[in-house]
């Protein structure tokens, strides 16, 4: 049985998780009135994934015999400065996912929680990719400057982005 503390981390890590893609929903909405819907593309897949890695901490915890506690989601704050406000405030976003994740990685291997520690893991590893991703696209913005067909270019890059389950073993998120 997991303990009532690692349980209360991973309900707290539901909703952050449910709240990221909270955020990230408010952050395509700023870029689609921004006429940049590459970018608003980008940000909707991202909330998308954002919320399946929620269900999936969700299942986790029934799997493990606790049952998941839902709690209130706050409102997204922040008013963005353009498309690189938008991305500044991604990575600044996700540096604070990645230490709540490392916490609860810390957290199971204080508890000797090997298989806790092992599923987060793989949260571990993704928080490494997603911030990769967000200093990626901040670079090319600073790269283009004020250059509005680069822009553009950038903008249709990011178009491209397609919604991928990141867990298609999951049977509640089959055909997500
Ligand atoms: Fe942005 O990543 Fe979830 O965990």
């Amino acid at each position: 049985m997991i303990s009532e503390k690692l349980t209360k981390a991973l309900n707290d890590q539901v909703n952050a998780e449910y709240y990221s893609a909270y955020l990230y929903h408010s952050m395509s909405a700023c870029m689609e009135s921004a006429a940049l819907k590459g970018a608003a593309n980008w940000l909707f897949m991202q909330a998308k994934e954002e919320m399946a890695h929620g269900v999936n901490i969700y299942q986790y915890i029934l799997d493990r015999g606790a049952v998941p506690k839902l709690t209130e989601i706050a409102q997204p704050t922040g008013s963005f400065d353009g498309i690189k406000g938008v991305f500044d405030a991604v990575l600044e976003h996700e540096q604070k996912v990645t230490g709540l994740i490392n916490a609860i990685a810390s957290l199971a291997m204080q508890e000797n929680d090997h298989a806790c520690y092992q599923f987060i893991m793989w949260y571990v590893n993704e928080q490494v990719e997603e911030e990769s991703n967000a200093s990626d696209i901040i670079s090319k913005i600073e790269l283009i400057g004020d250059d509005k067909g680069l822009l553009l270019t950038l903008d249709n890059e990011l178009a491209a982005r397609t919604y991928v389950n990141p867990f298609p073993n999951n049977p509640k998120l089959a055909g997500a």
